[in-house]
């Protein structure tokens, strides 16, 4: 009974020991990435997570998991909201909806060259991080995707040849697209872009030259085609209750960080914009701009859906695209 005791009081006196050595303050966040971890938007990330590690002293570790590993992309932000984890990376205009709002980047032909994304941008970010803030969660910071093109394995030189092609869509604003030219959308994630059109599931799709490099789609696809339709964002957000149980200075270390992404984040989409045209090219592909014809029926298309857009996004849209017009 003696000896009982006298352990106990040891293992207590430990625990307290253990208790003062680590704070209790030391977490590891997980942060799910769906993209390749050579992609530059979860390079950024990685960049991102050891900058929160190490400028919180440990505090927080961030550790990222590319590739969809932790969880797929249509799962991330709902991982995110019911803290399964505590911070994630998603494809904003795949939630537009939850919200209009977060299609906000996905408005074809509204802006169309990064200059014209950053400023979108800020006119569009505080509303978009008040809708998020309502589903709890945090918004950290944002990057562009590469301007979006589209992808066939034939030429194409008006809508009217898309008639009837399979359309690997990724969000509501791709799904309409291909509804509105005649293409038949199916929702997969990038990162089984390369089996779907392997498989013949798909046969054409809108996205950025750096995602049909990722996923070497020119094993199964000719043709890209610039037509610069707009640059959707990837957001990186936190837990909203994790992120109110930081301490004040950690909450400045990751803001810091995460500023420093988004400004890396960006010119890093820049040169991955070229090296991955020319990537297409090199593997065989043809990478050119649209014929005025398929520019013009493309531009119909965006006419309709910038008008739909509108409609469903009401008064808060409506300031958002008019505060950046005026720019
Ligand atoms: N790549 C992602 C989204 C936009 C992009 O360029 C994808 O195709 O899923």
């Amino acid at each position: 009974m003696k000896t009982l005791i006298k352990s106990t009081a040891l293992a207590s006196t430990a625990l307290i020991a253990v208790a003062f050595a680590a704070p209790a303050a030391a977490e590891k966040w997980d942060m799910p990435l769906a993209y390749s971890a050579s992609n530059f938007h979860s390079e950024n990330a990685a960049v991102f997570a050891a900058c929160v590690t190490e400028g919180t002293g440990g505090d927080i570790e961030i550790v990222t998991h590319p590739g969809g590993s932790l969880f797929g992309g249509a799962e991330i932000k709902r991982a995110v909201q019911t803290g399964q984890v505590q911070i994630g990376e998603r494809l904003l205009s795949a939630h537009a909806n939850e919200d209009p709002l977060f299609g906000i980047d996905s408005i074809p032909f509204l802006a169309t060259s990064f200059d014209d994304s950053v400023k979108l941008w800020s006119a569009a970010e505080d509303a978009v991080g008040a809708a998020l803030e309502e589903q709890n969660l945090v918004m950290l910071y944002t990057v562009p995707w590469p301007p979006q093109g589209m992808y066939f394995n034939k030429p194409v030189d008006s809508v009217a040849d898309m008639e009837g092609l399979k359309f690997r869509a990724y969000n509501a604003a791709t799904a309409k697209l291909a509804e509105l030219t005649g293409m038949l959308p199916v929702q997969i994630e990038a990162a089984e872009v390369s089996q779907a059109f392997a498989t013949g599931v798909a046969e054409s799709m809108v996205s950025s030259g750096a995602t049909g490099y990722d996923r070497k789609l020119w094993e199964n696809v000719s043709h890209f085609y610039a037509v610069d339709a707009w640059l959707p964002r990837n957001a990186v957000m936190v837990n909203k209750d994790a992120w109110d149980g930081l301490s004040d200075d950690n909450k400045e270390v990751v803001r810091g960080c995460a500023a420093t992404a988004e400004a890396e984040g960006l010119d890093k989409a820049k040169a991955y914009t070229t090296f991955t045209l020319e990537g297409l090219a090199e593997n065989g592909m043809t990478v050119g701009d649209p014929s005025d014809k398929l520019k013009a029926d493309l531009a119909e298309i965006g006419e309709t859906m910038t008008a739909e857009w509108l409609e469903s996004a009401g008064d808060k849209g409506k300031t958002i695209v008019d505060a950046y017009k005026a720019m």
